[in-house]
């Protein structure tokens, strides 16, 4: 290879080179790294095939598994005009008026991000995105948007796929150059779980836009305006995207003897959002509880209330969120989130493909190709199976969700969470146990980060026997879960109606709570000194947008880059082999630079040595390649 570099190097073939030739010119050790590369990646197989991946649990070895065809799409088709070329013309501003005024009822297509985060506990990786992106853009050119990151997608990209999120986003632009992407953003929470300096959230939104955010959608996982207002105005100020401000939507407004999230609460909240600046406003059901007869009255009045247009949220968790979507579309909603047949239902959004059969020979019914849109669905369906340790097990709809109020994209969550504490049998006390915590909280709106403080003290009361009454009656003998110390000192902003009192007296003891924003108690980040450390610390090649994972996530990009620096980028594994290693005997073809490929043969595996090894027989490109790897099973 090193001779191959340096004869056909064009300084060596017009034979104007000197003595220092080789010395001049690192490139031609270029080989060296891809050869580091592939061995890197045999070692991440390697270990694999030995230890199996440690994000399945109970791999079942009798599983067959159908290999995903997406064949006879036409890569030389054009990308027509859609929704992100309107906003490249028009503006944000005049963007927003367009699409208000736009009769059609739009979608967005919500596979690649809530669809999996409420199905498949987030798990979806780029590499099942990437054989379709591109189809799906040609196809369906009038989508409104795709909902392809944020929310969950960036820790669990980062923690359990050892994929960089911002690559998959970059990706994804590209394969999708016409339709506007979009994310979820948790306000001054980023993408985490607790507030960050309004700084870094600024820089978070300017090169999530510079790397292909188009639609920001915002909300605050309290319904607290403090939480949203500074986010919405770094959308204005630092992108040409869309500013999307959310109501979070809990209760029931049909019910008269519920009197904290009516009708006028909603309505209120809604004209904050616009005056703040939003372009558009999201009714975000995270929990699916917007019943039909409600969404008339919600979206007829929301109307009346704003000038921007609104975009619809939900989960189908009861099994009758369609229905909800036919009395909204009635009401004069302008988009509404769906995701692809095979993707959807349940804890995921309704059904996109039925969606839109639903509206066939209506006034605001909008054409798409039904033939892709449901072969799209088909492959969705086979790559479903891969997925299969990380689905929630829910098998039909139920109305159950009106009392636990549990979000769709935390159910899949959850239910995992509860099986590694041992409470898998106790699953039906738990989501009880949600509900009366919801209650004993004084009835707050639940979604992430919000959410995830009520689950994990529903499931530190279960795990200790223990009801919401022995909270108030002996709670000062009881050391409560960090999360929950930490939302009743105010560190996620200020609920509805205010803290009951006397919990959170019990639960900080002597502590004071806040009442302002939690981030006016952070440091501003000093971007120029802590990229320089940063970069002390994981080398010179590490990108600005590594140093904001880093910021948002410490120790989970640090054990990121450790992985990386051990196998290199495992994003283009295929996800068979990815999560259950390779068959004796198997050969694959991985892309590991754009291309170039290499050719592995998994031939057979040694048995354990005296120190505890193995050796596993690769062929690398038809030379044998062997890989030592400890099993530790
Ligand atoms: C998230 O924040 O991840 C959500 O999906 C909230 O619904
Ligand atoms: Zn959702």
């Amino acid at each position: 290879q090193f001779l191959q570099n340096i004869i056909n190097h064009p300084q060596f073939l017009s034979s104007e080179y000197t003595v220092d030739f080789i010395k001049s010119h690192p490139e031609l050790f270029v080989f060296q790294q891809r050869q580091d590369r592939a061995t890197k990646m045999l070692t991440f197989l390697a270990d694999v095939i030995v230890n199996g991946n440690p994000d399945v649990k109970n791999p079942d070895k009798s599983k067959v598994l159908r290999k995903p065809d997406f064949t006879g799409f036409n890569v030389l088709k054009p990308y027509e005009e859609g929704t992100k070329d309107i906003l490249t013309r028009l503006g944000p501003d005049e963007f927003s008026k367009w699409l208000r005024n736009d009769p059609l009822i739009h979608y967005t297509d919500t596979t690649f991000r809530d669809g999996h985060q409420s199905l498949l506990a987030t798990r979806m990786r780029t590499f099942d995105m990437m054989k379709v992106a591109q189809a799906f853009a040609k196809d369906h050119p009038q989508t409104f948007s795709m909902e392809v990151w944020g929310g969950a997608t960036f820790d669990v990209c980062l923690r359990f796929l050892h994929e960089d999120p911002w690559e998959r986003l970059a990706s994804i632009r590209k394969a999708v150059p016409n339709i506007l992407l979009q994310m979820l953003i948790r306000g001054s929470n980023g993408v985490g779980y607790k507030a960050y300096p309004d700084n870094l959230i600024e820089a978070f939104v300017e090169k999530s836009w510079e790397t292909g955010v188009d639609i920001f959608r915002i909300f605050d996982s309290l319904n607290w305006m403090k939480g949203m207002d500074s986010c919405i105005n770094f959308v204005r100020k630092r992108t040409q995207g869309l500013a999307e401000g959310s109501i979070c939507y809990t209760g029931d407004i049909l019910d008269p003897s519920k009197t904290k999230y009516t009708l006028e609460y909603y309505l209120n909240l809604a004209k904050q959002l616009e005056d703040a600046g939003s372009h558009i406003l999201a009714i975000k059901d995270m929990a699916g509880l917007l019943k039909p007869y409600a969404a008339t009255l919600l979206v007829e009045a929301l109307r009346d209330t704003v000038k921007i247009p609104i975009h619809l949220h939900t989960h189908d968790t009861s099994s009758v969120q369609s229905a909800t979507y036919l009395k909204a579309i009635e009401a004069g909603v302008d988009v509404v989130d769906v995701a692809l047949g095979a993707m959807s239902g349940l804890t995921s959004q309704p059904n996109f493909n039925s969606t839109v059969e639903m509206m066939r020979f209506q006034e605001r019914h909008r054409e798409f190709d039904m033939a892709s849109l449901n072969r799209h669905s088909n492959y969705w369906e086979t790559v479903r199976e891969y997925y299969y340790p990380f689905e929630s097990d829910l098998k039909a709809g139920t109305a159950e969700v009106y009392r636990h109020e549990i979000p769709g994209g935390q159910y899949s969550n959850l239910r995992p969470q509860a099986n590694a504490l041992g409470l898998g049998d106790r699953w039906e006390l738990i989501k009880e146990t949600y509900g009366e915590v919801n209650q004993m909280f004084g009835d707050v709106v639940k979604v992430t980060p919000s959410s995830k403080v009520v689950g994990d003290m529903a499931l530190y009361l279960v795990s200790n026997n223990l009801t919401t009454v022995d909270v108030l009656e002996r709670g000062d003998q009881i050391s409560f879960p960090e999360s929950v110390q930490s939302f009743f000192k105010g560190e996620l902003g200020q609920p509805v109606g205010g803290f009951p009192r006397k919990l959170q007296n019990i639960i900080l003891k002597d502590e004071k709570p806040f009442t302002d924003k939690p981030n006016v108690h952070l440091e501003p980040v000093d971007f120029e000194k802590e990229f320089a450390e940063f970069q002390e610390k994981f080398g010179k090649n590490t990108k600005f947008t590594d140093f904001l994972s880093y910021q948002l996530y410490p120790k989970v990009y640090e054990a990121y880059h450790r992985h990386y620096e051990q196998y290199s980028d495992v994003s283009n594994i295929p996800t068979r082999l990815f999560f259950y290693g390779m068959q004796p005997g198997e050969e694959a073809i991985i892309d590991i630079a754009k291309g170039k490929s290499i050719v592995i043969k998994y031939q057979s595996l040694g048995h354990v040595n005296e120190k505890g090894f193995r050796t596993v027989f690769f062929k690398l490109n038809g030379q044998t390649r062997n890989i030592e790897v400890r099993d530790t099973s």
